[in-house]
């Protein structure tokens, strides 16, 4: 029989109440397959950071996953980059992912260096970053602390270094909104999932990840200082932008 037991199945069963979602070893242990049949577009997304990194990432700089999860976008920007004394720096708050990442990160070779740091992104200080990668981390922190957060990132990065910024957005007009809900779901579907666990992982989500429009994502980019702001991948409500200091 095939071994199902890396198969996301978290929200499969009815339940009474659903739980707010939390980045535990459940979740850890599926996460690959969770996010590839949730997020669609995601696989592109990690490869082209892979790319962008390419590009952007310079000797002697740093470089920061935030919210690294399995290390995902860490390991395309490992295997991408060419810079030479180059520090590749993975956090994530969740000890269980982070403990997957490690063990995902031992096969990587030496050169770049990989330090993978179990903290809240809050509380991490960014210095000499040529890249800087929020990869669907930014929607799991309170609204009220973005600009904080934003505002820290710009001030340490390198003059014309960059920064991927990916979210789920909302958008304001009702009709774009349903429709790119139907079509998540239909992507969900899609990929298997039934309409139990697309309904119940919405409501663990509800409390946990909030989106916001592009507009707002945009118009902050731009108060904290980044200089050019643009998204390179949109997906229904699922968006990646690129913003250059
Ligand atoms: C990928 N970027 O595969 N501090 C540190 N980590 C946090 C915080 C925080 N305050 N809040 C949430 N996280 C990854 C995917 S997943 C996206 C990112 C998703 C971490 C959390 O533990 C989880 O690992 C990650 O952010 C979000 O490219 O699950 O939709």
């Amino acid at each position: 029989m095939a071994d199902d037991s890396n198969k996301d199945r978290l929200y499969a069963d009815a339940r009474e109440l659903v739980p707010d979602f939390v980045f535990d070893d459940r979740v850890a242990r599926v996460f690959p397959d969770m996010i590839n049949r949730s997020v669609p577009g995601y696989g592109t997304i990690i490869n082209m950071i892979g790319t962008l990194a390419a590009q952007y990432v310079k000797d002697g700089s740093y470089c920061y996953d935030l919210g690294c999860s399995l290390g995902a976008a860490s390991m395309a920007i490992h295997s991408a980059i060419e810079a030479v004394d180059v520090t590749l720096v993975g956090v994530d708050n969740s000890p269980a992912m982070l403990a997957r990442a490690k063990a995902n990160l031992v096969q990587c070779r030496s050169d770049p260096a990989i330090e993978l740091i179990c903290a809240d992104i809050r509380d991490v200080t960014i210095q000499q970053a040529s890249m800087v990668v929020l990869n669907f981390t930014l929607q799991f922190l309170p609204a009220e602390e973005r600009t904080r957060i934003l505002k820290k990132i710009h001030h340490g990065m390198l003059p014309d270094g960059l920064l991927v910024l990916s979210e789920k957005i909302v958008v304001a007009n009702d009709t774009a909104q349903q429709l790119f809900t139907q079509m998540h779901h239909g992507f969900k579907k899609a990929q298997g999932y039934s309409d139990l666990e697309i309904s119940q992982k919405r409501s663990a989500l509800e409390d946990v990840l909030i989106p916001e429009s592009l507009a707002c994502h945009v118009e902050r980019l731009k108060a904290v200082g980044f200089s050019t702001v643009e998204v390179w991948f949109q997906c229904f409500n699922f968006v990646s932008l690129l913003a250059i200091k």
